[in-house]
């Protein structure tokens, strides 16, 4: 190890000579899939680096360059991150994917687990202003219920990502770099962490730079323990959300009746596939019924599901519903949550 520590060094000396002196912006887009917006970027970023010498110099201003270099002779590579990572995504119609992530099972087990924490979700509910049964939702599509949270030590997820993933290069630097942080604020080791092989990290699955941003201890002891603490784990999904804009008393999604000579029209809306473009008083005029509590100027989206082979449903999502999507990238996601959230309640 201590050989290799010294090539490392020695390496980097060499490198730095070449190596261009600018550092990369501190501040990254947030990890959890956000709608895609248009941002304006000033500054050109620096390409990714190709390996940890580069990558340790431009994060000499997190940590020492010996930290850096301790921390590359001790983590591994894991091939069969990568080859999960890089199998072809299917891309699953609704019917196929609510069997495995809003089953009647899935439903039932996030009422046991409610009942089980009912103080700490009622807590967190109290807190942050979002329904207990949304925040147990997240947990039982994340984790189911903090019981598969992942194996991997975190470090070692996102040194192989960082340098091999080619399509994400930046994203898991950035991520390396908030696993330094988050070490150092906590008094951890970087090699302590456990989490997916993409490195998210607990119950509530939070990559490194969340857990930097939105994690909260909601148990006192000082430390937001999202990996064994429930209170923890519903503190962090509820701030989530809240910062993120939940609607206290909103809806996720309304399900709609649908002719079928508006179906053309929904079709179209549909494929938007972006943020609440429209407001519920603009689908109203289109004769589409919505609950009265719902204001007109609600903005809102239409996206439809395949509810069985060519057999669509169509659901106007309103601003809860773009929330949960900033938690993850996917209407299914967000849809799932709001039938076990509603589910949970139901079986109260
Ligand atoms: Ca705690």
């Amino acid at each position: 190890m201590q050989k290799r520590t010294l090539s490392l060094l020695t390496m980097l000396i060499l490198f730095q000579a070449a190596c261009a002196t600018q550092t990369l912006p501190e501040n990254t887009p947030e990890t959890q899939t956000t709608p895609s917006t248009s941002e304006t970027v000033t500054n050109e970023p620096l390409p990714p680096c190709s390996d940890p010498m580069c990558f340790m110099q431009r994060s000499v201003h997190i940590a020492t360059q010996d930290e850096w270099a301790d921390f590359f002779n001790q983590v591994e590579y894991k091939d069969n991150i990568i080859e999960i990572i890089t199998r072809p995504a299917t891309s699953r119609p609704w019917y196929r994917f609510a069997v495995d992530n809003a089953s009647a099972k899935r439903i039932a087990d996030g009422v046991a687990f409610y009942k089980q924490n009912q103080s700490v979700a009622l807590q967190a509910e109290q807190n942050y202003g979002v329904p207990a049964s949304v925040m147990t939702a997240i947990l039982g599509i994340e984790t189911v219920y903090g019981r598969n949270m992942g194996s991997y030590r975190v470090a070692d997820a996102l040194n192989t990502l960082a340098f091999n993933y080619n399509k994400r290069l930046d994203f898991f630097q950035d991520e390396l770099r908030a696993l330094m942080q988050m070490s150092k604020e906590l008094n951890r080791n970087p090699l302590d962490f456990t989490g997916s092989y993409a490195g998210a990290m607990g119950m509530p699955q939070f990559m490194p730079s969340s857990y930097r941003q939105w994690a909260k201890d909601g148990d006192g002891d000082g430390f937001a323990d999202i990996w064994t603490s429930r209170a923890d784990a519903y503190a962090s999904v509820g701030n989530y959300l809240k910062q993120h804009g939940w609607q206290t008393g909103g809806r996720i999604f309304v399900p709609l009746s649908v002719s079928e000579e508006q179906v053309p029209q929904l079709d179209a809306f549909s494929a938007e596939k972006t943020g609440l473009n429209h407001t519920v008083g603009e689908f109203r005029q289109l004769g589409l019924t919505l609950p009265p509590d719902i204001k007109d100027d609600d903005k809102a989206l239409i996206y439809r599901l395949e509810t069985a082979p060519n057999e669509f449903s169509y659901y106007v999502g309103l601003n809860n519903f773009v929330v949960i999507w900033q938690y993850n990238n996917s209407r299914m996601y967000v849809h799932a949550v709001g039938v076990i959230a509603n589910g949970i309640r139901s079986g109260l």
